[in-house]
């Protein structure tokens, strides 16, 4: 087992994995399907980088400014598989960490630089990004964590944060 260090330059580099998601991979996500459609399809929502390790990895995530409607851009979000939390340590931007339990509760935690944030297991995790600039963060995990995104698709996630004037509101209930 070999130390290993990323540098963090905007980007984790070395990265040992790059996902990005574009509008048209998660555009279902969104309550307003029809507004999504009318957006450029190509258009980057997120970036992860992602550095893989012995057991804990760690993943950098640019999350771009944007909404659909109202509704602002996030990221897909996703339970693990193994009953495992995790950390976020938010970089910059500002925006809302939101947190599901199985029984369907919401929980939320306000991000901004600087801010240090516990997912308990169990709880299906989404950001989102309300502010004018890109949302940055770091995610430490289990690297046999797992990552089920079908729960959340197929049972949606029970809030959405929209903006009403000017401001972000977290609406709760059976909605996406
Ligand atoms: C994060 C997320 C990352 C992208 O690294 O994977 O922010 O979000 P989705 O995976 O929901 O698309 C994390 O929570 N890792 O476990
Ligand atoms: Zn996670």
């Amino acid at each position: 087992m070999e130390p290993k260090f990323c540098k963090l330059d905007k980007i984790l580099a070395p990265f040992d994995k790059k996902i990005e998601r574009k509008l048209k991979d998660i555009k279902n996500l969104f309550m307003d399907e029809e507004k999504a459609e009318e957006l450029d399809q190509g258009m980057i929502i997120y970036e992860v980088y992602e550095m893989e390790n012995f057991d804990i990895n760690c993943a950098l995530t640019l999350l771009y400014p944007g909404k659909v409607g109202k509704e602002y851009f996030m990221t897909k979000g996703h339970y693990h598989e193994k009953e495992e939390g995790e950390i976020y340590f938010c970089l910059s931007g500002e925006g809302i960490l939101l947190m599901r339990d199985r029984e369907g509760k919401i929980k939320d935690i306000k991000l901004e630089k600087g801010v240090v944030a516990y997912v308990p297991p169990e709880h299906a995790h989404r950001v989102v990004n309300t502010g004018n600039e890109i949302l940055s963060f770091l995610a430490f995990y289990s690297r046999y964590a797992g990552h089920d995104y079908k729960s959340i698709e197929k049972e949606g996630f029970g809030a959405v944060v929209i903006e009403e004037e000017g401001k972000p509101v977290i609406k709760r209930g059976d909605l996406k």
